[in-house]
């Protein structure tokens, strides 16, 4: 955790601008708690989009509401604040009305898998070429602690004092079982990881689901990062992400694994699919 305490303290130390993070952040200062996972996150996609030398004037952020939805405010790139739940039916349309732009659909836990929950199926289904990042901190953080969609079965929260007692969500199941042309998960704590998965959710030509595992340090301390850090591991090298029923595997074993789960290359985008038939 120590980059991200020092990310919060100083954003201008040598071994950050070096990487390219400050040409992708705003001039605000991030108002989330010290020692949120958003830190990581937003350092770990600045680090990607420079990587890949995409102009700041081409990407678009586009977020919901909640803690996460903050995001677009503190990258230098076009954003929309939306509201919530409602991040990628305004991503998909962006998308559509402007092929050229990169773009990302930003929201938490709550914003994405909650109220905006019926979005994922058809975004899947499409294959609109848009990046979504899932900030799953496991709670409502910006309502202060509230159950979410994916808060563990029986953890106390704000919400429910005696334990929640509905079953989470498991985001890559479900992206998997929708038949998302990408997949994967990333830790807020694993910056180097993160930017891999970034690049290559970015690069993918279509739909890209990035879960991203993430503490709330304020409203959750049964999620920490200590629990995080021991309880995640990298998917084994020689995993076939074209292989969809083995990344279905891996997604409901009993462990918790990061990096990429499945990736179909060959399956147009709803645009690409879009030309052939008008040409046909
Ligand atoms: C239609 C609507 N319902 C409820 C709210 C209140 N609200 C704002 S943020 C939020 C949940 C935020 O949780 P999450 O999406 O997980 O984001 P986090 O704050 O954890 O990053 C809720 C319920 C709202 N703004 N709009
Ligand atoms: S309330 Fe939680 S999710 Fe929101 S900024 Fe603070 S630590 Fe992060
Ligand atoms: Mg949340």
């Amino acid at each position: 955790m120590d980059h991200i305490e020092r990310f919060y303290i100083d954003e201008k130390l040598a071994d950050i601008k070096k990487d390219g993070f400050l040409n992708y952040r705003s001039k605000e200062l991030p108002t989330w708690c010290p020692g949120c996972g958003y830190f990581g996150i937003t350092q770990a996609i600045a680090k990607a989009c420079n990587a890949l030398s995409l102009p700041n004037e081409n990407i678009c952020v586009v977020s919901g509401i909640g803690c996460a939805g903050r995001y677009p405010i503190f990258m230098k790139a076009y954003g929309f604040h939306t509201l919530h739940g409602r991040s990628v039916p305004i991503a998909s349309g962006i998308k559509l009305a402007n092929e050229d732009l990169t773009v990302f659909a930003v929201g938490g836990d709550g914003d994405m898998l909650g109220i905006g929950g019926g979005h994922l199926p058809h975004i899947a289904r499409k294959n609109i070429d848009i990046t979504l990042f899932l900030f799953d901190n496991m709670i409502y953080g910006l309502t202060k602690g509230q159950s979410s969609a994916t808060t563990p079965l029986g953890q106390k929260t704000n919400s429910h004092t005696k334990g929640n007692p509905d079953s989470p969500l498991k985001p890559i199941s479900l992206a998997l079982a929708y038949d998302a042309s990408f997949v994967a998960r990333g830790f807020a704590g694993d910056l180097d990881g993160m930017q891999d998965i970034f690049m290559k959710a970015i690069r993918h030509k279509g739909f890209s689901f990035v879960h991203l595992i993430t503490p709330c340090v304020t409203f959750d301390k049964v999620n920490t990062w200590d629990v995080m850090r021991n309880g995640y591991h990298p998917i084994h090298e020689s995993h076939d992400v074209t292989d969809r029923i083995a990344a279905m595997r891996l997604a409901e074993d009993q462990r918790f694994f990061l990096g990429v789960f499945y990736q179909d290359e060959k399956r147009p985008s709803y645009q690409e699919y879009l030309r052939q038939i008008h040409s046909a």
